[in-house]
């Protein structure tokens, strides 16, 4: 509407002129899209003034009537405009006003969620199973809680043996608890196993050779200083053919030591004694840190014990119906703390158990 359309308005309706005055202020100076709305309502709802002139026209004498009714019309869609107009005003400076605050640099760098990984123990043994995956050994796993006869009756360990005392092995049911005085070498005894070794018997008590197995897992012993802890992990190993013997029992150690710790490595074996295996023998590899003249890490002597081993003792085989006038093998078995210690340089058994991250996220 122009100023002369206004003047004009002004004089002869001047109530409408009010009405489109107060609704144009109420419109613009509405400072959000809430209190918009509210305006709107206000000035063109059904109660509004505006609406309520609108009705009385018809009332009116009949020269006003044109004038007034098409001047309350033209006031009416200015009005409605105006909202129009002021709602598109407000969205632009809610937008604005929002990329303003809101704006994020999508340059940076995201935010990372740190990802936990394999430990170390397990990558360890992991690494143990791919070396003898690769010449063709089968996994075999078996129970922790197992019975006397498998963890030690089985392994041609005599009842008097030091390993089968409640001072070295956390008896879940002894014996004697379940077995009268006169029977108490009938294997009945429960146990956290000491060595993997029982699920090499339970593999050979189900399976005829050839048999080549690795066992790894957890194994439990009472013992706890700064060297030893009361669960450790141990890989033992099992062959069982016609015709093995001890050079090949050299030989594959040789290969596995090689693999896992270098190209560079030699390996020494020495006599020892293990109720199952006969003859038995101790493995050292030839310690790298000082090139085999020694050093403290080797205590001066230029070798490092990595496993136990031997070739499996002719008893073993008559608890599992094998013959040994038909069948040779050999076994070892190594624990897996000590070969991460010797790999990575890692000065205190502890540290693996510590949960400590910044020793685990090292590796
Ligand atoms: C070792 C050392 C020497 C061993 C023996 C057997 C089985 F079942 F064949 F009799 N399994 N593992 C063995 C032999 C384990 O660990 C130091």
């Amino acid at each position: 509407m122009d100023d002369a359309q206004l003047q004009e308005l002004k004089q002869r309706a001047p109530g409408l002129a009010a009405i489109y005055h107060t609704g144009r202020e109420t419109i613009t100076h509405a400072a959000d899209l809430a209190a918009l709305e509210q305006a709107r309502v206000q000035v063109l709802g059904r109660k509004s003034a505006l609406t309520e002139f609108l009705r009385s026209i018809p009332g009116l004498p009949a020269e006003e009537r044109p004038l007034v009714g098409r001047g309350g019309n033209v006031i009416r869609k200015e009005l409605e405009e105006l909202v129009e107009a002021r709602e598109a005003e407000l969205k632009r400076a809610a937008l604005s006003d929002s990329l303003a605050h809101e704006r994020i640099d999508v340059t940076l760098p995201g935010q990372s969620f740190p990802a936990g990984h394999e430990h170390l123990i397990s990558r360890t043994m992991r690494e143990v199973e791919d070396i003898f995956i690769g010449l063709g050994y089968q996994i075999a796993e078996g129970p922790e809680v197992e019975l006397d006869y498998y963890n030690f009756t089985a392994l041609n360990t005599p009842p008097s043996h030091p390993a089968r005392s409640a001072h070295d092995t956390f008896w879940v049911v002894e014996q004697r608890e379940t077995m009268p005085e006169a029977v108490v070498d009938a294997d009945r005894g429960v146990l956290l196993r000491t060595h993997t070794s029982p699920v090499q018997v339970r593999v050979m008590e189900q399976q005829r050779p050839p048999v080549y197995i690795l066992s790894p897992g957890k194994v439990y012993r009472r013992d706890s200083d700064a060297t030893h802890t009361p669960m450790f992990h141990q890989a033992e190993g099992l062959v069982v053919d016609e015709g093995v013997t001890l050079a090949d029992l050299k030989g594959t150690v040789a290969h596995f030591t090689r693999e896992f710790f270098g190209p560079d490595r030699d390996i020494r074996v020495r006599p020892h004694f293990f109720p199952f295996t006969e003859p038995s023998i101790e493995v050292d590899v030839s310690c790298e840190l000082c090139g085999g003249k020694g050093c403290r890490s080797c205590k001066y002597s230029g070798w490092l014990e990595i496993m136990g081993a031997g070739m499996v003792d002719p008893a073993v085989y008559s608890f599992v119906d094998y013959d040994p006038e038909k069948v040779s093998g050999f076994a070892f078995g190594m624990g897996v703390e000590r070969m991460a210690m010797l790999k990575h340089g890692i000065p205190d058994l502890r540290l693996f158990y510590d949960n400590d991250v910044r020793f685990l996220r090292q590796f």
